[in-house]
């Protein structure tokens, strides 16, 4: 049975795709598609057609699963070709989302329609690619150049209001969209010629001789699409757009999207694509779990972690009572809260009364017993297990019945903290990413005891707040932190052998992290786990803190700073590496970045290896969700175990060996298996 149905309204031929979950075009849509659009020519009776989605959205896009598999005729390419040639109006009438190659269909349409929460974008660059049905030569004959660009390069889509704005969307609608769909396809089934996007100039001519919208553009996003190859190819596509007429743009764009299609960085953001909405399903969960209450939650602890976390909330509508020991530091909390609420709004990203109302959520407290009525209490003190045992037992007395008690602890042990309750089965980890409030990453940390609900209930809470959630097993530093570790171990090793620290940074930012293991300490602090003592100097960073250089927030750590905070390397700090070499009888040597490299991040794949050996994550693609969400992995490497299998797993094994490490169990039986750890 085909997706595609037809059914005639009076004299217009509505053609309803019903390909749950988002109407992906798969070859059966398509194949439908064309033959919807041959029947509504070779019918006199027909004198408009209307293409709409049944479910929750108009077409979400092609069919990522068919990639990389032999593509079935009719290909997108010709299935829009063919609506654009009908000899009647075609409406498109969107609801949800059309985006990729769903805006495609929707833009070789004569006309579309939308209701007001719909959203339309082209976000095929965050696949690695670009719009491979005409729509980088369509959208900016519609929508304009610059729109185009920023839809196409970025991936945003942007909602009906403002497509209807700019000339992408021609009515927006109120109340039943087929039924307005088929009396806007009455009104226009008369007027000829019939508008083709593709024959459109007049939005394109104008870029011909001024070119400076692209110059522009790749200056303004230098820095977003550092180390992307989509990004560029996009503009390169919408820039045949202005050159060239549409015959000849199409093949330019064709040919830019075989070559993407083709190469690795496309091949890893796909990965991620399914690795990220892998991570939503829990392993051993029962089947028809159902999530607990989430309506009020309780967070203890107003300082950065505690703040950041709260602001999740209230910004997803759920109110939120918050505790601190102290007046000064309740206000000095929710006064932080309030001002980055003022900084979004005045920067436009949220409107003042939505800052308003997210503040008027809060209730702050001096009393942890106001917290007896919340769904979920979360815990973001400082990092000291007697603390937290202690704020646990005294929970255990104030929470309700069925209240979830989490802790934001970053490394402690969750079984541990659950046993000072008698209630360890409500107890589990949810471990924010400083700032809570922006970092998409949440570890679901799953105690021992932790009962399958309370899992179910964070999951979907993450998903209410915005969070890409990961469940992580209990262990020293979770995913994460755990595999941070090694790296850090082995560049500050390196130092002493004779890199430094810029070089090392280098290499990492090189690799397309936003920064290097030098950098990324001095922004958390360098005397973060720091002992307080200054006589007791154990290894570089006790030196550094010893000597004040506690990061940016000092001016001054692995790097000097400036007003700005631009780093430059640091005389002190080279000296102080040198006086610990002697002191350590290290012979300083020449290293090779190859050295680095395979110390600091083939490392971090064994530890990776080990957390799958031990269950502590789910699946491999769980641990590149972490890295990539958590700690700016470049995405268009999939993740460090994605990368790992990209490189080669025998590669990483000899490495590794080479430089005297013991390879994790799993890695050398993938390695001597030819197997890989994510496909
Ligand atoms: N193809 C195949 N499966 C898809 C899919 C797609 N395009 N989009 C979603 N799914 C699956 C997804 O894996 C999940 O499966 C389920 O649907 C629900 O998705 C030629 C080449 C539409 C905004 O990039 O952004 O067109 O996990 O959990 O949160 O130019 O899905 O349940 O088994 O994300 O409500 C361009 C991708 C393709 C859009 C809905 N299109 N999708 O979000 O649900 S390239 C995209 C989304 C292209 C042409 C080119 C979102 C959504 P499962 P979900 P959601």
């Amino acid at each position: 049975m085909s997706p595609i149905s037809t059914k005639k309204h009076g004299d217009v031929l509505v053609v309803t795709s019903n390909n749950p979950p988002v109407n992906a075009l798969g070859h059966a849509v398509r194949e439908g598609l064309v033959a919807a659009i041959e029947e509504a020519d070779g019918d006199d009776e027909v004198k408009a057609v209307v293409i709409i989605g049944e479910g929750q959205t108009f077409f979400a896009g092609a069919d990522i699963t068919e990639f990389g598999r032999a593509m079935q005729n009719p290909m997108l390419p010709q299935v829009v070709d063919i609506i654009e040639n009908c000899t009647k109006p075609v409406v498109s009438a969107i609801h949800g989302t059309a985006l990729g190659g769903g805006l495609e269909v929707a833009l070789a349409s004569h006309y579309r329609v939308a209701v007001a929460s719909a959203k339309l974008g082209v976000p095929e660059v965050k696949l690695g690619l670009l719009p491979g049905a005409g729509g980088t030569q369509r959208l900016p004959r519609v929508a304009g150049v610059q729109k185009a660009l920023e839809m196409a390069a970025t991936g945003n889509p942007i909602g009906a209001k403002e497509a209807y704005e700019i000339g992408l969307v021609d009515r927006l609608i109120e109340g039943d969209l087929e039924q307005h769909a088929v009396a806007f396809a009455e009104e226009v089934r008369e007027i000829r010629p019939l508008p083709k996007s593709s024959e459109r100039q007049d939005k394109v001519e104008p870029y011909r001789t001024d070119r400076s919208v692209f110059t522009d553009f790749r200056k303004a996003n230098e820095r977003k699409f550092r180390g992307f190859e989509a990004p560029y190819a996009n503009i390169q596509a919408i820039e045949a757009a202005v050159d060239k007429p549409y015959a000849e743009g199409v093949l330019t764009e064709r040919q830019l999207f075989l070559q993407l299609m083709t190469g690795t960085q496309a091949r890893a953001q796909q990965y991620f694509f399914f690795a990220e909405r892998r991570a939503a399903k829990i392993d051993g969960i029962p089947e028809g779990t159902q999530p607990r209450m989430g309506k009020r939650i309780g967070v203890i602890g107003a300082g950065t972690m505690g703040g950041g976390i709260s602001m999740n909330f209230l910004s997803a509508g759920i109110p939120v009572t918050i505790v601190e020991m102290a007046q000064d530091a309740l206000d000095r909390g929710t006064g932080v809260m309030r001002g980055n609420y003022e900084a979004s709004a005045a920067k436009g990203r949220i409107s003042p009364g939505q800052a308003q109302a997210a503040m008027g959520l809060l209730t702050p407290t001096l009393k942890l017993d106001d917290l007896a009525d919340c769904d979920l209490i979360i815990e973001a003190v400082f990092e000291n297990m007697d603390v937290k045992k202690d704020i646990f037992a005294k929970l255990d007395k104030i929470a309700k019945p069925g209240a979830i008690l989490a802790s934001n602890t970053s490394y402690l042990n969750i079984d541990e903290i659950a046993a000072a309750t008698s209630r360890p089965e409500d107890v589990v980890g949810l471990h924010f990413f400083s700032p809570a409030n922006v970092m998409k990453l949440l570890e679901i940390v799953r105690g021992a005891k932790t009962a399958p609900d309370v899992l179910v209930t964070a999951m979907a809470l993450a998903k209410r707040i915005r969070k890409v959630a990961v469940v992580a097993g209990v262990c020293h530093g979770f995913i994460g932190n755990r595999m941070l570790m090694p790296r850090q171990v082995e560049a500050t090793k390196l130092l002493l052998e004779g890199a430094t620290p810029e070089q090392i940074d280098r290499v990492h930012v090189g690799f397309g992290m936003p920064m290097g293991p030098f950098q990324m300490a001095d922004l958390a602090g360098v005397d973060i786990g720091w002992h307080r003592d200054p006589s007791r100097i154990e290894n570089v960073r006790d030196a550094l803190c010893a000597a004040d250089r506690w990061g940016q927030k000092k001016g001054a750590g692995f790097y000097d700073y400036d007003e700005r905070r631009n780093p430059t390397p640091s005389p002190v700090v080279e000296k102080i590496i040198e006086e610990f070499r002697v002191k350590e009888g290290v012979e300083k040597r020449e290293i090779g970045n190859d050295e680095i490299v395979e110390r600091t991040l083939y490392t971090m794949v064994n530890e990776g290896a080990r957390i799958l050996e031990e269950g502590m994550a789910q699946r491999a693609s769980d641990i590149d969700v972490v890295w990539v969400y958590g700690y700016g992995w470049p995405v268009y490497r999939g993740g460090p175990m994605f990368w790992a299998d990209t490189e080669g797993l025998d590669k990483i094994v000899a490495g590794l060996e080479r430089r005297g490490f013991e390879v994790a169990k799993l890695l050398r039986e993938k390695a001597e298996a030819g197997e890989k750890f994510t496909r």
